[in-house]
């Protein structure tokens, strides 16, 4: 099977290491990231993850059946993660009732809009976040307390073979996809990754 989504990775490679590799990831290893800095990101990201948590809804609606168990292992985990984001906006004193932020609000909507593209085009920018985050939190290596756990949601070996799932789903829909359609799905790949170092820039430039 041709690997389309490595592809993209090598194709695109400076484009993808600046949605993974960012100061604000560098100043929690450093255990230097500002508290409003930090609190900025998760309150954005957990907004970011209710219409995360919408878009994969409606990724399983339209896949096909033998990728179910990838997709509700996917959603069984954000049953999780929705919870966790609370407790951690609780021991935080922060306010989960918030606006989302300029680049927040165009990164959902972006997700919304994926809702009118094909199935191997969803199942691409659904692989492209899940694995932002993967690297993005492992690639700084250790980070220290009380961070650590930020970094292990989304950098934990289980989430990575998830991920590995979610990859080879895209690329199996890919496969058969036209050309016309492997190009939006690239389109989605460089779209999402450009989300990605924005939201960065967003948390670490909180004002
Ligand atoms: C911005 N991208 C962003 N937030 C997340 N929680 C994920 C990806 C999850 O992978």
């Amino acid at each position: 099977m041709v690997n389309i989504c490595q592809q993209f990775l090598e194709k695109h490679s400076q484009i993808w290491q600046e949605a993974t590799v960012h100061p604000f990831l560098e100043h929690c290893k450093l255990g230097i990231i500002q508290p409003q800095q930090f609190n900025t990101w998760l309150v954005q990201d957990y907004l970011f993850v209710i219409d995360f948590t919408r878009l994969v809804g409606r990724i399983l609606a339209i896949a096909p059946s033998h990728h179910f168990d990838v997709i509700l292992a996917g959603l069984a985990a954000l049953k999780d993660e929705l919870i966790w984001f609370k407790e951690k906006a609780v021991s935080r004193q922060l306010n989960l009732d918030a606006q989302k932020q300029s680049v927040c609000i165009q990164y959902c909507e972006y997700m919304h809009n994926l809702a009118l593209m094909p199935y191997p085009v969803q199942a691409t920018a659904f692989w492209t976040i899940e694995l932002a985050y993967n690297q993005g939190w492992q690639l700084p290596g250790v980070i220290p307390e009380p961070y650590n756990e930020f970094s292990q949601r989304w950098g934990n070996a289980g989430f990575t073979e998830y991920v590995k799932h979610l990859e080879k789903q895209a690329d199996e829909a890919l496969q058969t996809a036209s050309v016309a359609i492997q190009h939006q799905a690239e389109e989605a790949f460089l779209k999402v990754s450009k989300l990605e170092k924005d939201f960065w820039q967003m948390a670490f430039y909180a004002a």
